[in-house]
């Protein structure tokens, strides 16, 4: 092999891989640039949607851009491993030139990866930062209280343990717990459980967090900006019926929230709230998931005095 053509052959490598990326680039500028856009196009990456919360929304956006990038670098190396493998495969029973270093290439190869990382890392930052931001005067306080195996949710009249619960919603065996909640206002949850430690978990908000008892009172922010109704599950193995520990999550007009809560506090059971701002019959109950059977009568490991479910409790295989 030549001087010149082994000159030749390494501009026309750099020529590819020149092509490769700009290539790429135009793609995603064809393809409308917006990661909303190429988050559709390719279901989301593997993630539920762009979440119902303006958090959501910061990580979804952080989620497909990380991937875009994973794939561009993915592209780019896969290209130059099969290229080096036509280009180069074994043509006869001679040994090919043996060479031991490329200076610039080791600091190519060393450079890159540390850039990326950092880029990856300041972006994750600057979101992990806004989405565990809390306001000083937050429109909504929740209160989460986790239990072996339900949820209670407290509307409160203040932020901290000494704040007084205005309103609650419980869940029992029967019926599923509804979270009811305003889009387009900042509401704080503040966790605490009554035994070990579960998680909060509303898929659609693409974020959980564990609920842990004793001190620690865990908190978060969400401002919700999409109505609708969301199953909301406990993200933490936390004991026999872990997997019947659901809930859901019902965002609505200020408006229909500020009824709920009235009606709530005028001492309206969660249905007959429901009910009045306008979830009538079987809406004014759980639509994303069912309560499980949990059979306790049947099965009472780690239920000493449990209480079997009534008759005709909803036999059914939960969502
Ligand atoms: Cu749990």
């Amino acid at each position: 092999m030549s001087a010149k053509s082994s000159a030749a052959r390494s501009r026309a490598a750099v020529r590819m891989a020149g092509l490769g990326f700009s290539g790429t680039a135009l793609l995603m500028l064809l393809s409308g640039c917006s990661l909303e856009g190429v988050g559709d196009a390719f279901g989301h990456f593997g993630w539920p949607g762009k979440g119902i919360t303006l958090q959501a929304h910061k990580m979804y956006d952080l989620w497909i851009a990380s991937v875009i990038a994973a794939l561009i670098v993915g592209i780019f190396v896969w290209g130059l491993i099969f290229w080096c493998v036509i280009r180069y495969r074994k043509r006869g029973d001679e040994l090919p030139v043996q060479t031991r270093f490329n200076m610039p290439m080791e600091v190519l190869y060393t450079v890159t990866p540390v850039l990326i990382v950092a880029i990856l890392f300041y972006y994750t930052a600057v979101v992990q930062t806004d989405v565990d931001k809390l306001s000083k005067n937050p429109d909504q306080v929740v209160e989460v209280v986790a239990f072996k195996w339900n949820w209670q949710f407290n509307y409160r009249d203040g932020m901290g343990a000494e704040a007084n619960t205005v309103a609650s919603t419980v869940g029992s065996s029967d019926v599923i717990p509804i979270l009811v909640l305003p889009t387009n206002e900042k509401i704080r949850f503040e966790e605490t459980s009554r035994d070990v430690i579960h998680s909060f978990w509303v898929p659609e908000i693409l974020f959980k967090r564990d609920v842990f008892p004793g001190n620690v009172r865990n908190t978060f922010e969400i401002t919700l900006d999409k109505e609708g109704r969301y199953v909301g599950r406990c993200a933490e193995l936390c004991g026999t019926y872990h997997a019947f520990m659901n809930f859901e999550l019902v965002a609505v007009s200020s408006e229909r929230f500020d009824q709920f809560l009235a009606a709530k506090r005028d001492g309206a059971s969660t249905q007959e709230a429901m009910a009045a701002i306008g979830f009538t019959g079987d809406q004014a109950y759980a639509t994303t998931t069912e309560p499980f059977d949990t059979r306790r009568q049947k099965n009472s490991w780690n239920q000493r005095g449990a209480v079997a479910a009534p008759a005709g409790a909803a036999v059914t295989a939960g969502k």
